[in-house]
């Protein structure tokens, strides 16, 4: 065997299938041997009582992007992927955004630099869908897909990035025939606009009424909706953010059924609740994120669906806004929920939190916990096996756990660009010390090691199998008989 580069010996290595005590060797940017014992490499890091598993992937993260209500996010692709990688992650997917009136061309054409010369680790795309012409149905989405876009997010709620049913079915539609992935914020625009009307015209602005208009019947009528609308043409498409038991178990009986329905979830719905966002004046605008914080029971139905596969991907939905005038106050002490950025940060508590809640806490396994936070994430956008997994020719990223760290947050711990954490004060126990990415140091120490721009650009490929449903596609085979 060649010399190896990096040896990380002795550690409790976890993949989503198995657990072993061995040594991984790497040389340049791949994983080149597993074994029992390796010889030194020229740098052997001792990993005896860490668990050694892949550097998380996370999905779900917005970076650098203007929202649905025209804000930019605080992250930038320097801070986001450093945050990132300080919590383990060495895989982020965020979104390069279409808004109205942009093509999709030139709005990853945009992403792309902004992205280039900043990122730490590496990174993907999804697209936002805010406008499906023809022009992007036809042209520029087969375009993009070519291009390693391979998944795509649309809204059923927000004014400027609003789906109709029709157009998601013609998203829905083209992802089908081209292989992609869609990814739904589903959330029925109409019942939530219609309760914060009310709610405000009768003074309620404050933030905890945000609670109050996102209403977790709004998340499960649009679940449904979409659900039903999958069905039809029997396209694969991934609800994100899910937030209460209603939307849970509307995924879990379409599953059951055979319905090609993925979920996903985030630390802020099994750790925090609505009780967040009651706070002094508009303070708990750092707690206001869409879908909203739940309850105490919605966290149980959270978890019990971590556990019994329900969900296949674990985010972190880092939308990091400051709370200030850009973002969360935009009017002061004056501003209404209906006013106010929607999102929480959490790219760099993703990992720890489900760790310390989920592994050691004995909610989740080990494996779990590696399917939930890279597996799942490198099948279903196309990444796997170069990502998501330790194995002979995978890329060598590898985050080393210690389990006996245990850690108040404190937002000085943080490296992101927002200003607060919505964890503040949380107690966790388990915390990433050494961060690998392709092979080279990225964190450690508590040190940056990497440089900036040393992340590379992923092109997808079309998502792969994840254990979850059988088939339901009767009413989509009859359909496409009869229209093509
Ligand atoms: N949807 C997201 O995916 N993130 C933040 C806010 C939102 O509505
Ligand atoms: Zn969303
Ligand atoms: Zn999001």
């Amino acid at each position: 065997m060649d010399k190896l580069d990096l040896t990380i010996r002795d550690g409790t290595v976890a993949t989503a299938a198995e657990t072993t005590r061995c040594d991984i060797g790497i040389i340049g940017e791949k994983i080149v041997a597993i074994a029992d014992h390796l010889p030194a490499g020229a740098r052997d890091i001792d990993a005896g009582g860490r668990y050694v598993l892949p550097g998380g992937i996370d999905s779900h993260c917005h970076i650098e992007q203007l929202s649905g209500m025209g804000i930019m996010s605080a992250d930038d692709f320097y801070s986001g992927t450093v945050s990132a990688a300080f919590g383990g992650t060495t895989t982020i997917i965020p979104f390069a955004a279409q808004h109205r009136g942009t093509s999709v061309t030139t709005t990853v054409a945009d992403y792309h630099e902004r992205a280039r010369s900043k990122a730490v680790i590496d990174y993907g795309f999804h697209l936002i869908i805010g406008e499906p012409t023809d022009k992007v149905l036809n042209e520029e989405l087969p375009a993009a897909i070519k291009d390693g876009i391979t998944s795509f997010k649309v809204y059923m709620t927000y004014p400027k990035w609003r789906l109709e049913d029709y157009q998601l079915l013609e998203v829905l539609s083209v992802a089908q025939r081209e292989g992609a992935l869609v990814m739904v914020h589903a959330e029925n625009d109409d019942m939530i606009r219609w309760i914060a009307k009310r709610l405000i015209e009768r003074g309620h602005g404050a933030p905890k009424f945000h609670g109050v208009a996102h209403h977790a019947l709004a998340e499960a009528e649009a679940t449904h909706r979409v659900i039903m609308l999958s069905r039809l043409l029997s396209a694969p498409v991934l609800i994100v953010h899910v937030s209460s038991p209603e939307a849970t178990n509307t995924i879990r009986a379409a599953q059951t059924l055979g319905a090609k329905i993925y979920a996903e979830t985030c630390p802020q719905y099994l750790v925090l609740t609505a009780d967040d966002m009651d706070r002094p004046g508009v303070e708990g605008a750092k707690w206001c994120c869409s879908p909203p914080l739940r309850d105490k029971a919605a966290q149980e139905a959270i978890w019990a669906g971590l556990g019994n596969g329900t969900f296949q991907v674990y985010s972190s939905d880092h939308a990091p806004y400051r709370f200030d005038e850009t973002a969360k106050i935009p009017r002061g002490d004056q501003t209404t929920f209906k006013e106010m950025a929607n999102g929480v940060p959490g790219i760099e508590m993703r990992l720890p939190i489900l760790f310390s809640e989920g592994v050691l806490k004995g909610r989740l396994g080990i494996n779990q916990f590696v399917s939930l936070t890279a597996t799942n994430h490198a099948r279903m956008y196309g990444l796997y096996p170069r990502k998501g997994t330790i194995a002979i020719g995978s890329d060598a990223d590898i985050a080393i756990w210690n389990p006996e760290i245990e850690k108040r947050v404190d937002y000085s711990m943080m490296h992101d660009a927002v200003g607060y954490t919505p964890y503040e004060g949380h107690v966790y126990k388990g915390w990433p010390e050494i961060v690998i990415s392709r092979g080279r140091i990225v964190v450690e120490g508590g040190e940056l090691k990497a440089a900036r721009g040393s992340g590379q650009y992923l092109a997808r490929g079309l998502p792969g199998p994840v254990a979850v449903a059988g088939t339901i596609d009767g009413p989509a085979r009859q359909l496409r008989n009869l229209i093509g």
